[in-house]
C-alpha cells in the first residue's frame, strides 16, 4: 500500500485519519498542506477542506486515487485494512458509532472549531491577540450543551459504543483535543466520564504521536478559568 495523507496535524479531521492509519498499522506519507490551500489541493479536494488521502496504488496523480473528507477516508481504510476494526460489527453499534462520528464532525466541531479554536489559535499564528471574548462566550454559552450530552453518554462506560475503542471515541476525542490545545479541558469534577475517556484515548500510541507534534507547534492553552 502506498498512501499519502494531505493535511496538517492540528486539524482535528486530519488527526482522526492519522490515528486510524496508525491503529491499523498502515504506513503513510504525510504531505503538509495548510490554509490558504494551493490550487493543486483545491483540485483534489472539491470541498476545499483537509484532509484528503491519496492511494498511489490507485493513481499517483490528479484527483483519481484521492478520497477527500475524513469520514469517507476512514470508511475506506476500514475496508482496506479491516483489522483492528474501528467500527463495531453489530448493526446497531455500527449505526451508533457513525452517529457519534457525524455529531463530532459537524456539531461539536462547529462549536469548538469556529467558536474557540480558530478565535484563539489562528491569531496566535498570525502574531496577533487571540479573540478571548468570542472563545469565552462559546465556552460559557454554547459548549456546555455538547459536553453535558457526551458526559451523559459516556457515564459509567469505558467507550461510547460497546466495550472497545472505536471511531466514535476517536471522533469526539479529536475535537476535544483541539479544545484542550486552545483553552484546556473542562474540570474533571464536572465531567468525570469525559475526562477518563480523554485520558484513555490520549494514552494510545496512535494519538500520542500526533499530540507530540501538536505540542511542538503550540505550547500553553489560553487560561479562561474554564
Ligand atoms: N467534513 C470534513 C471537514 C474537514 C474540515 O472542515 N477541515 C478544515 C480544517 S480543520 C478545513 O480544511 N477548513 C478549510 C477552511 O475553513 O477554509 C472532514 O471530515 O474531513
Amino acid at each position: 500500500m502506498d498512501l499519502v495523507l494531505y493535511g496538517a496535524p492540528l486539524s482535528p479531521f486530519v488527526r482522526k485519519v492519522e490515528v486510524v492509519l496508525r491503529e491499523k498499522g498502515l504506513d503513510f506519507e504525510m504531505e503538509m498542506v495548510s490554509m490558504p490551500f494551493p490550487d493543486w489541493f483545491k483540485e483534489i479536494s472539491p470541498a476545499r477542506r483537509m484532509p484528503a488521502l491519496r492511494d498511489r496504488d490507485v493513481s499517483a496523480e490528479g484527483s483519481e486515487g484521492v478520497i477527500p473528507d475524513s469520514s469517507a477516508i476512514c470508511a475506506y481504510l476500514e475496508r482496506l485494512q479491516p483489522e483492528p476494526a474501528l467500527y463495531p460489527s453489530d448493526a446497531f453499534g455500527y449505526g451508533r458509532a457513525v452517529w457519534y462520528e457525524e455529531y463530532a464532525d459537524s456539531e461539536l466541531a462547529g462549536c469548538i472549531g469556529m467558536g474557540i479554536f480558530r478565535p484563539i489559535v489562528f491569531p496566535i499564528f498570525a502574531k496577533k491577540d487571540p479573540d478571548i471574548e468570542t472563545a469565552r462566550k462559546t465556552v460559557t454559552e454554547r459548549l456546555p450543551r455538547f459536553l453535558d450530552y457526551l458526559e451523559g453518554e459516556i457515564s459509567g462506560r469505558e467507550y461510547l459504543v460497546g466495550d472497545a475503542f472505536s471511531i466514535a471515541d476517536l471522533s469526539v476525542a479529536t475535537q476535544l483535543i483541539n479544545l484542550e490545545i486552545a483553552v484546556g479541558l473542562p474540570k474533571a469534577e464536572n465531567y468525570p466520564g469525559l475526562t477518563a475517556l480523554m485520558d484513555r484515548v490520549k494514552q494510545r500510541p496512535s494519538v500520542a504521536a500526533n499530540l507530540e507534534i501538536c505540542r511542538k507547534i503550540l505550547t500553553t492553552p489560553v487560561d479562561l478559568g474554564f
